[in-house]
């Protein structure tokens, strides 16, 4: 691996502040000195909130803002204020600017992921010299504290599949007899994992490119990219600055590396990545493996790179079955990036397998919902991007898509003009479906298009959208896709979009999806028929 080093302009000691930034250079664990520090946090939800609560107890002088002003906002600020910190400052004009604290400017900015760089208040940071950090550097700061264990940090990250093989990693090391949790993006902020007093042996570490971009000393023991498609280009400014962030990952790592052997770029992200002496790259491979590899073999997950034969021989790790009964490609693929890491590790192959036994797959992933009437009703609610949508389209013929939703500045070219050949009709929800639509009528011309056009739906437009009106929407694209499959086809909810516009996440999209599909089932059982 070469040794060019991974920097961020944002991320880099400021010039302006040589004092603070002495002192921030010294703050490496619990026990530094972290009292009377400057900090502004934004964000009161998951990230906010844990990352004001650890620097109040670690003696930080705090101040919050937030653009949320709801009822949770507030009761969360409530919170905030009786454990001490300084002030919270809440609602969408105050969040623009960047406060002072104690009537002084900030040493350090700790920010949301949710929160683009181009934020006014944090151009005002990087103006004025002040450091940003994520939640995740405060965390790898914090992670030492003396009469506490320190725990090990396995990291992953990719464009689709985190969330599964994070959660694979949690189980194979908690099969392997470790303290293990999956923090991250995954949903438990890190924060609250590291202060955990009873502690871990291993963190499985679910990072987003949003937050791998305030990333500067973590030192994982071993870490993945999945894999890499455009998405989230709005939040990074262009495909080339989040394929940067991604690549991140890599920095600092000790043991391994570990690459998707099917796509180049992670490998090249990895032959660019400063690491320490030492750490070794590892492909992942749904093929046969090479040496130095992990892959499959007669429906065996085999390892050919943590063991001393590994020239001309390889161990069973588990069998593919020991995953689910239906295991397609991407799934495998997942699981093969997990054993590889936790190989790095040092666990058994016994503890790839039990954890892969235990293993469930997550709801709104491919969920098969329902066969009426030799219909087949699937929901992927979680393939909020192009590339997601098109591992699940890749598994049915012919399909009824129902898709669209916030495009995130992606296009969606490749993925029609891919699979267009297998689209029946397309159901096409989401406030604003341009970007979908158009190329829908340039590479499938002939693939009738339903949009909303009953008086129901067009109500929910004219109300702005929104979360409860999101149902209705739901309820007249599962009607409607009802209308035209017939037996043997699949309805596949995989909106290759965001859900936010319509939902207030992917999961109460694909709740909708199952309870609009729900609701056909009882009309028909209403009206006495069989499915
Ligand atoms: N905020 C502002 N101004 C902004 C943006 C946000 O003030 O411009 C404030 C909001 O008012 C709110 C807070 O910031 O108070 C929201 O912060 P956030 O959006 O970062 O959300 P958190 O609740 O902190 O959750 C985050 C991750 N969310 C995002 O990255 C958008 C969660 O990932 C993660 O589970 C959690 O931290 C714990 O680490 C979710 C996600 O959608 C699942 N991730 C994206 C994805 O997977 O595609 C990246």
């Amino acid at each position: 691996m070469d040794r060019s080093t991974v920097t961020d302009k944002q991320t880099a000691a400021p010039t302006g502040q040589g004092n603070a930034a002495q002192r921030l250079a010294t703050l490496t664990s619990w026990d530094a000195d972290w009292t009377g520090l400057r900090v502004v946090v934004t964000g009161i939800t998951k990230t906010g909130f844990s990352a004001a609560d650890t620097l109040v107890e670690l003696g930080a002088r705090v101040v919050v803002v937030a653009a949320s002003d709801d009822d949770d906002a507030r009761r969360s600020a409530d919170t905030l204020r009786i454990v001490g910190v300084v002030d919270v400052l809440l609602g969408a004009e105050l969040s623009t600017q960047l406060p002072l604290v104690d009537g002084k400017p900030a040493d350090l900015v700790v920010t949301s992921p949710g929160m683009r760089p181009a934020h006014p208040l944090l151009t005002a940071a990087f103006d004025a010299g002040i450091p940003v950090w994520g939640d995740i550097e405060l965390a790898w700061r914090v992670r030492t504290r003396a009469g506490r264990k320190t725990a090990d940090w396995i990291t992953i990250t990719g464009t689709n599949g985190k969330t599964t093989t994070t959660s694979m990693v949690e189980l194979m090391l908690q099969a392997g007899g470790l303290r293990a949790i999956a923090v991250g993006n995954i949903g438990t902020p890190i924060l609250d994992a590291v202060r955990e007093p009873e502690g871990y042996d291993v963190l499985a570490v679910e990072l987003s490119s949003f937050q791998l971009h305030w990333l500067q000393s973590v030192s994982p023991a071993a870490s993945v990219c999945l894999n890499l498609a455009e998405d989230h280009v709005d939040w990074h400014g262009s495909f080339a600055a989040y394929a940067r962030d991604k690549a991140k990952i890599y920095a600092n790592t000790r043991i391994a590396c570990v690459y998707n052997a099917e796509e180049p770029q992670t490998e090249r992200m990895v032959e660019d990545a400063d690491v320490v002496a030492g750490c070794r790259a590892i492909g992942f491979t749904t093929g046969t493996p090479a040496i130095s590899m992990v892959g499959v073999v007669d429906g065996l997950l085999v390892d050919r790179a943590f063991i001393a034969e590994r020239k001309d021989s390889a161990v069973e790790l588990a069998k593919v079955s020991d995953i689910a009964d239906l295991v397609p490609k991407h799934l495998a693929a997942n699981a093969l990036a997990a054993a590889a890491l936790v190989r790095a590790y040092g666990l058994a192959p016994s503890a790839v397998r039990d954890g892969l036994r235990s293993y469930h797959s997550g709801e709104h992933r491919i969920q098969p919902v329902a066969t009426i009437n030799g219909v087949l009703w699937v929901n992927d609610s979680k393939a909020t991007n192009a590339h997601a949508a098109a591992a699940s389209l890749a598994a049915f013929d012919p399909v009824v898509w129902i898709a669209g939703g916030l495009s995130k500045g992606v296009d969606y070219d490749e993925l029609v003009r891919t699979h267009g050949g297998r689209l029946k009709a397309v159901i096409l929800i989401g406030a604003d479906s341009a970007a979908l639509r158009g190329s829908l009528q340039r590479h499938a011309p002939d693939v009738p298009v339903i949009e909303p056009g009953t008086s129901q739906t067009e109500m929910v437009h004219k109300a702005g959208g929104g979360h409860t009106e999101g149902a209705a929407v739901m309820t007249w694209a599962v009607a409607a896709a009802a209308e035209i499959a017939l037996g043997g086809d699949t309805v596949l909810m995989a909106p290759a979009s965001a859900s936010m516009d319509q939902f207030s996440s992917y999961a109460h999209r694909g709740d909708a999806f199952i309870s609009a599909v729900h609701g056909i089932m009882e009309g028909q059982a209403k009206a006495g028929k069989e499915f």
